[in-house]
């Protein structure tokens, strides 16, 4: 894959904890007061993807078209939700292998990053005790363009003074993949292998992953 991994890049929600099914939660709560029904299939649509952009699926999906105040306001009330979820996050959440990993990476000397869509990545990465494992943390609220766009993997390697083509990704999303080809950067799919299809390897979970293994790629 590369001569030298000097920094892994990881992406929150689908890799280091399960944030999806809050998103759902709220989400499907606000498809409800909107008088129509959301579907967990409906909600895979929404991995990676922004807030913003979120909630215009969820919009087309229920035939609707609202001013822009409204969304604005829409958008806001399933946060208000889902953060009185994730407030409730503990270590417990952290998926399987991201800390034993995330701890092999510092001892060996390798930068790590946090890159995510997320304006609430903070207190996800608080409440789970995942925060003292980053070098850097770039998440939706330093970043103006969503993934695909290459920026927050590009944000994340400029942080860690670090070159793109040094960079390995880890992310569970297609557009994140995307982002992370366009950035130059090498990447890890966390899912499955048919939809991750431009990963250079693609893994079931972090368990899956060590040093190594990253030596390997
Ligand atoms: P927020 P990631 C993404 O996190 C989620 O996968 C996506 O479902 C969500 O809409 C997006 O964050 C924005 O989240 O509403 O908290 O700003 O996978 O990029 O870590
Ligand atoms: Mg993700």
């Amino acid at each position: 894959m590369q001569q030298k991994i000097r920094a892994c890049l990881f992406d929150l929600d689908g890799v280091l904890v399960d944030t999806a099914r809050y998103h759902y939660l709220a989400w499907s709560r606000l498809a409800q007061e909107l008088g129509f029904t959301f579907t967990e299939k409906d909600n895979e649509r929404l991995k990676g993807v922004s807030r913003d952009a979120s909630l215009e699926i969820l919009l087309e999906i229920g035939g609707l078209t609202l001013p822009q105040e409204e969304k604005l306001r829409l958008a806001e009330r399933k946060n208000t939700w889902y953060v009185e979820s994730i407030l409730k996050m503990n270590s417990q959440e952290i998926l399987p292998g991201a800390l034993e990993f995330l701890t092999e990476c510092r001892l060996a000397g390798i930068k790590t990053a946090l890159g995510s869509a997320s304006k609430n990545a903070m207190t996800i990465l608080n409440g789970t005790g995942l925060a003292p494992y980053f070098d850097a943390i770039i998440d939706g609220t330093k970043t103006s363009r969503a993934k695909p766009d290459p920026e927050v993997f590009l944000l994340a390697a400029e942080n860690l003074n670090v070159l793109p083509e040094d960079c390995v990704v880890f992310e569970d999303a297609e557009a994140g993949i995307e982002a992370a080809v366009r950035a130059g950067m090498a990447s890890v799919g966390i899912g499955s292998p048919d939809i991750l299809k431009q990963a250079n390897r693609v893994i079931p979970s972090l368990a899956e992953m060590s040093i190594s293994r990253l030596s390997e790629l």
